[in-house]
């Protein structure tokens, strides 16, 4: 009887509600919805979705939550290629193939990839980054910035946190700060051109944008034109609750489907529905570069690849360090398929160990005679070509190849401990690439390249003796170690480090140096401001906070800071001898230290220093 009635208001609004006939529950409030929101609700039924019904109360309880229930549908339905429908499809067949066991490389067998080996300092590391500073006015800059970083644990945005703590400056401030360094370096050295303003997105999502969006304004976007800067946001996806893909829906609100990340793979699609990628190109642009949250040390292997990029005419290239065998970084692997299909991808780290058992490597993921696993590793950096990125992602919309990684219950895998969904990585890129398509990497030295803050105190001082840290402390030493060694490649002589040991984790303390991106983009820049016998001692601190600044015949025993305006010309030597700053050891469970220093191990008391700022254009003379 009830439902006649019902039927009979929703022909009366136009709605055939034939599909929910078996639903009461749903039939009963179909004329609450849009004709829009019952076409979803269709899908959902057609798609084995009805137990997302099962508990709906009758027409005039929770009304405006029914709605707010089609509302997020209508948002997961929009933001993902080909809808939910389409999503459902692919999680059923990749639960199928996880199921079983599938292994989603078979058919490959793995072999280790040729690239280009770049040496810091030597003539072709020279001649790189010269033609990458050149190219870099015609590059876009993409920072991957939507996770949360739960391993690391850090209750504010990963970009926020210090990348060292000297001068205090975030990530996201040296980021910006390099990428307006390199549009200065690139126009200078190709004047009569026209000045560019290379374009700067940031993917965010629900858990990042607000706070990136805050931080940015509340500095003045660090320099940058607003304009200048773009934010993506990327949403969430739904979750899984079973083999059969059935949506889960919220714990905390069972009118919501739970979501969660999809990963950072979402940065193609979203890059090519915002229309950026034809208005870049439109203006000349011809590389994108794609980047993570905390590596402190990137943009010193930045102008180097992009030389790189643009020297060999790769179409991708990843940028990779040495690898540890069982670091958790993916491996950059040739995959060669029996039918003769070959491509040059990333292996993730929980699967290059069971690929290479299962392929003739009885041993996995070990270390070869070098010390390193023979996989170079990606430190998921990528720099696209254009033009042919823009082709690619016509065909695909951007859409990514994804993977499911369900947690089961036991054995019988018919179960999860948790809702599990779909997730994508950006660097899996390559993956529907034409054989034609010119996929190449490029290794650098880890000391020079990769240093990113990812893991919390306690998990890093469980990582095993000889792998990197990823942590705030290695983070931040790290820092110091490249600046220590760039130095001595130019000449100066700089002491030797010393091992301590903060939060369980022992590091090598070099003198702590830094300096801002204008000072030394790249080695060029470097040696052409250091000359004469310049010398500073282990114990020392060093800022150089300005372009035209000279150290000659300088001995540094203590702290130095150096700030002046770039219309100033600013020569520092003498010697200069104070009591300096001191690490101080501080525990991260230590609470009356604010996070961002306690979770490194360690801060600064500042004891005595020589301080010098110059405000006003001129020349400058500092001679202690
Ligand atoms: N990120 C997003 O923007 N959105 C998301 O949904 C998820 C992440 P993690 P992980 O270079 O060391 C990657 O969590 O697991 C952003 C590579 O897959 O730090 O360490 C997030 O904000 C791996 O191959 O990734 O693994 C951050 O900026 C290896 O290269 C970035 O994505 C490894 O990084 C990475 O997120 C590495």
């Amino acid at each position: 009887m009830e439902a006649a009635v019902a039927t009979e208001s929703l022909s009366k609004l136009n709605i055939n509600g034939d599909f929910a006939s078996s639903l009461p529950n749903l039939h009963k409030n179909l004329h609450l919805l849009s004709p829009q929101q019952v076409e979803l609700a269709k899908m959902l039924v057609e798609k084995g979705q009805s137990h997302l019904f099962e508990h709906w109360p009758e027409p005039g309880v929770d009304d405006g939550e029914k709605k707010a229930f089609f509302d997020q549908v209508a948002r997961l339905n929009s933001s993902y290629p080909g809808g939910l429908a389409s999503y459902i499809k692919i999680a059923r067949e990749l639960l199928a193939d996880s199921k079983a066991g599938k292994n989603p490389f078979d058919g490959f067998t793995p072999s280790v990839p040729t690239g280009e080996n770049l040496s810091h300092g030597d003539e072709n590391f020279i001649k790189f980054e010269e033609a990458g500073v050149r190219e870099a006015q015609n590059a876009a800059f993409v920072l991957v910035a939507g996770g949360l970083g739960e391993r690391l644990g850090y209750n504010g945005i990963k970009v926020a946190l210090p990348f060292e703590t000297i001068t205090g400056t975030c990530f996201l401030q040296n980021y910006i700060e390099s990428v307006l360094a390199l549009q200065e370096a690139s126009y200078r050295m190709t004047q009569g051109g026209q000045k560019k303003e290379i374009p700067f997105v940031i993917m965010t999502s629900d858990d990042t944008h607000a706070r990136t969006l805050e931080l940015l304004e509340s500095h003045s976007y660090f320099g940058m034109k607003p304009t200048q800067v773009k934010l993506l946001k990327q949403e969430k996806v739904a979750c899984l609750e079973d083999n059969d893909a059935r949506l889960a829906l919220d714990p905390q609100n069972k009118f919501r489907v739970q979501t969660k990340p999809h990963g950072h793979g979402d940065v193609h699609s979203l890059l090519y529905s915002s229309g950026l990628l034809y208005e870049w190109r439109d203006a000349g642009l011809r590389w994108v570069l794609f980047f993570q949250d905390t590596n402190g040390l990137l943009f010193k292997a930045i102008p180097a690849s992009i030389g790189v990029s643009a020297t060999k005419g790769y179409h991708v290239n990843s940028l990779a360090v040495p690898r540890k065998a069982k670091e958790a970084i993916g491996g950059i692997t040739k995959l060669t398929h029996t039918d003769g299909r070959s491509m040059v991808i990333n292996v993730e780290y929980n699967q290059l160990d069971p690929l290479l058992r299962a392929t003739g490597f009885p041993d996995g993921d070990v270390n070869c005679e070098t010390g390193y696993s023979p996989f170079p590793g990606n430190i998921n950096q990528l720099i696209l070509e254009l033009d042919a990125y823009i082709e690619e992602l016509k065909k695909t919309g951007g859409g990514i190849k994804e993977f499911v990684n369900p947690k089961y219950k036991d054995a019988s895998k018919t179960s999860f401990k948790s809702s599990t969904r779909l997730e994508c990585m950006m660097q899996d890129y390559p993956k529907t690439l034409p054989p034609s398509a010119r996929v190449g990497f490029t290794v650098m030295d880890t000391w020079l390249a990769y240093a990113p803050v990812k893991n919390n105190p306690e998990d890093a001082a469980k990582v095993p003796k000889g792998n990197p840290y990823h942590s705030a402390t290695s983070g931040e030493m790290a820092i110091y170690r490249a600046n220590s060694l760039i130095l001595r490649k130019a000449g100066v002589q700089v002491d030797n480090p010393v091992n301590e040991v903060f939060n369980g984790q022992e590091v090598e303390v070099w003198p702590r140096i830094v300096w801002k991106p204008t000072w030394g983009l790249t080695f060029a820049d470097v040696r052409s401001k250091v000359s004469g016998n310049c010398s500073i001692t282990q114990r020392s601190t060093l800022a150089i906070k300005g372009q035209n600044i000279f150290v000659k015949d300088l001995f540094l025993d203590g702290a130095l800071m150096i700030d002046s305006i770039d219309e100033a010309e600013v020569k520092v030597g003498g010697s200069v001898q104070n009591k300096g700053w001191i690490l101080e050891k501080v525990d991260y469970k230590d609470t009356s230290v604010p996070e961002e220093i306690r979770i490194r191990g360690f801060r600064f008391k500042k004891i005595e220093q020589l301080e010098k700022h110059c405000t006003e254009p001129g020349k400058f003379e500092l001679k202690a």
